[in-house]
């Protein structure tokens, strides 16, 4: 039923992996791509309900987030997804791109810490939330969705696999997740956000890297401690920059920038707040989400629709309903690559969210301007 990693020699068309090199390589969002995670819904559970979800969550599926924890999807709707997923596996082979799967794991055991419990976990569907890359340098993110706590063990042999082929690997400090980091008193403390600053979190995908510069947001999930962590975690040779994004229900950035090219930026256009980070940038509005409204959405809104992933600067994967879009796109002067994948959606990404970009041709450019205030 599943697939495992296609190896590089039994693939002609597929780069093979660079001898000698770093198997872990990946500092921007377009360079060319030659490994790629791509996650898995097998197992996939309702997530255990916890208060600070209602910030981000749709109201229409909190009745079910609610109820459902640690409990299966629909099977049928769990089925679809699995197959747009294994299908986008073969689009990106075909691309020449090696593609790497997590290992199947069970998300449906309860579980619990001294100070709370979870009836479950999620799933390994959505790599970029949990994991980052910069550089030759892999980054578990310290997660604030308690069901989430031990999402990176499905992909623990691959990354125990690139750490021994040389790459680095850190792990951000575990949090404890107890009310301190969610109460009233902590939302207050964080400016409203669902998290305050009891502990450093994030989710990886709150960050958008541009060569020597990483754009985060502050989200419900993401704090400023976190993204303090990731600053001085990451060093001199990086720049850790906050942008404000007008997004009352923010969680994860890759709906609202999504950097194409060097000098290429596309946008949501009910979000994103012009920073001088860009000067000189070419910027796209997104063309508004083609998605029937009464498509069920467990956990995110339409705008998934540009959640694309880039093959190289002038190729991108993009939905294939997503007409408007596509056009867009093409007149910019991308080749689009046309993949299903709205039954995904319903499961709270599209194609940057359910993908972690391992290996990318190139190295530590720098693409943005105001490049004065370095931290480290
Ligand atoms: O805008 O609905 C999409 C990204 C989820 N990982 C949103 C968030």
């Amino acid at each position: 039923m599943t697939h495992a990693a296609v190896s590089a020699s039994a693939h002609p068309g597929i780069a093979a992996p660079r001898a000698g090199a770093c198997p872990v390589n990946s500092f921007t969002e377009w360079d060319p791509l030659e490994e790629v995670v791509v996650g898995r819904l097998d197992n996939a559970v309702f997530p255990t309900w916890q208060p600070s979800m209602a910030d981000t969550m749709p109201e229409s599926s909190w009745g079910d987030l609610r109820t459902h924890g640690g409990a299966p999807f629909p099977a049928e709707h769990l089925r679809a997804a699995r197959e747009e997923l294994e299908n986008l596996c073969a689009v990106l082979e075909a691309e020449g791109v090696r593609v790497r799967r997590p290992d199947p794991a069970p998300h449906d055991n309860s579980f619990a810490t001294p100070r709370w419990s979870s009836k479950g976990g999620l799933y390994a569907g959505m790599p970029r939330d949990c994991l980052m890359v910069v550089g030759d340098t892999i980054v578990e993110a310290p997660m604030s969705w308690r069901c989430r706590y031990f999402e990176t063990d499905a992909f623990r042999e691959l990354i125990k696999g690139w750490f021994r082929q040389g790459a680095r690997w850190m792990a951000a400090p575990k949090p404890q997740l107890t009310e301190d980091l969610f109460s009233d008193e902590a939302a207050e403390d964080g400016d409203g956000w669902a998290v305050g600053e009891f502990e450093p979190v994030f989710d990886a995908a709150d960050v958008m890297r541009f060569g020597r510069d990483l754009v985060v947001q502050r989200s419900h999930v993401t704090n400023e401690f976190g993204i303090e962590w990731l600053r001085r975690s990451l060093g001199d040779g990086f720049r850790v920059s906050r942008i404000d994004v007008d997004d009352p229900h923010a969680m994860h950035i890759d709906a609202t920038l999504a950097p194409l090219a060097p000098g290429k930026l596309l946008v949501n256009p009910e979000r994103y707040v012009p920073h001088e980070l860009f000067d000189g940038w070419d910027i796209l509005p997104a063309p508004k989400p083609a998605l029937p409204s009464d498509w069920p959405m467990y956990f995110c809104s339409p705008w998934v629709s540009m959640n694309v992933l880039s093959l190289d600067p002038e190729t991108v994967v993009v939905e294939s309903h997503e007409e408007p879009l596509i056009e867009a796109l093409t007149a910019w002067g991308f080749r689009c690559v046309p993949v299903d994948f709205r039954n995904v959606y319903s499961f709270g990404g599209s194609f940057h969210c359910v993908t972690l970009d391992v290996a990318r041709t190139g190295g530590c450019g720098s693409y943005l301007s105001g490049a004065e205030t370095i931290h480290g």
